[in-house]
């Protein structure tokens, strides 16, 4: 099984609080029926891929928990309950956790109160998982969860998040299993030396966040030339629209836990 292949995925209705949701422009408000729209558009391209999904209620004390991504990582031995960066955000791992026991039977946690990860920040690759260090990624919760992922037999490495930048899956995902798409500067960096790396066209950044599952890849609508660039290398492309989330920072990886 490579590590793209799925059966199921978890996402999470955004309430009318995501208008509130965290942006770095603040001059960009999402509008609620459009962001509900993209997300249930997002969730049937998933079950016509063939994906079980399971979609639970918003959480309006929570305005950014339609981002499931981001409390919780899910592998098919188990699951990891993390400590998002974001004070708003932290407590939305509780929440995740009753979804996460009708599936899971091994979930661990992080648990220091001074260890923080956000899952955006863990791009899984076959031999590696990589964690960014960032704004919501620390070092003491990269080590804890390099731990975790040693418990479930997975090797972790802690890399760097350019800066500027939300998450490092914010600048990377996996498009195949020798290969990584990746903004420039990450590209740059050296960090995914070994693989092959298709950098995003310069004015399409923000593609970078693409969502390999099984053999499709989800891409922005917005980026035509990043769409054109992965078919040109016989990647199977499914363009979907993101433009409402993108205001909150998000794109395709960001709204669903997959295993
Ligand atoms: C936040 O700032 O936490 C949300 N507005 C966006 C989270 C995006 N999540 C992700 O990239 N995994």
């Amino acid at each position: 099984m490579r590590v793209f292949d799925f059966t199921h995925a978890l996402l999470r209705t955004p309430g009318w609080s995501v208008v509130n949701g965290l942006r770095d422009d603040a001059s960009q408000t999402p509008r609620y029926e459009v962001v509900l729209a993209q997300h249930a558009a997002y969730a049937d391209a998933l079950r016509t891929i063939g994906i079980a999904v399971d979609v639970l209620p918003p959480l309006e004390d929570f305005p950014d928990s339609m981002f499931v991504e981001d409390p919780a990582l899910t592998f098919p031995n188990g699951a990891i309950l993390l400590r998002p960066g974001a004070p708003s955000r932290l407590h939305e791992r509780e929440e995740m956790r009753g979804a996460l026991e009708k599936h899971f039977t091994k979930i661990l946690a992080i648990e220091g109160e001074d260890e923080f990860v956000d899952g955006g920040d863990i791009l899984v690759t076959p031999k590696t998982v990589f964690i960014g260090l960032s704004k919501r990624t620390n070092r003491k919760g990269a080590d804890a969860l390099a731990r975790k992922l040693a418990e479930l037999g997975y090797t972790a490495r802690i890399a760097q998040t350019p800066a500027g930048i939300l998450h490092f899956k914010t600048a990377s995902s996996l498009m195949a299993e020798d290969t990584i798409l990746a903004t420039k500067p990450l590209a740059e960096s050296g960090v995914f030396a070994g693989f092959d790396v298709i950098v995003t066209p310069p004015g399409e950044e923000a593609a970078a966040n693409a969502l390999r599952m099984n053999d499709t890849i989800f891409v922005g609508a917005h980026y035509p030339r990043t769409i054109d660039l992965l078919r040109s290398k016989g990647l199977n492309v499914r363009p979907l629209t993101v433009s409402e989330v993108a205001k909150l920072d998000a794109g395709l990886s960001c709204m669903s836990l997959r295993w």
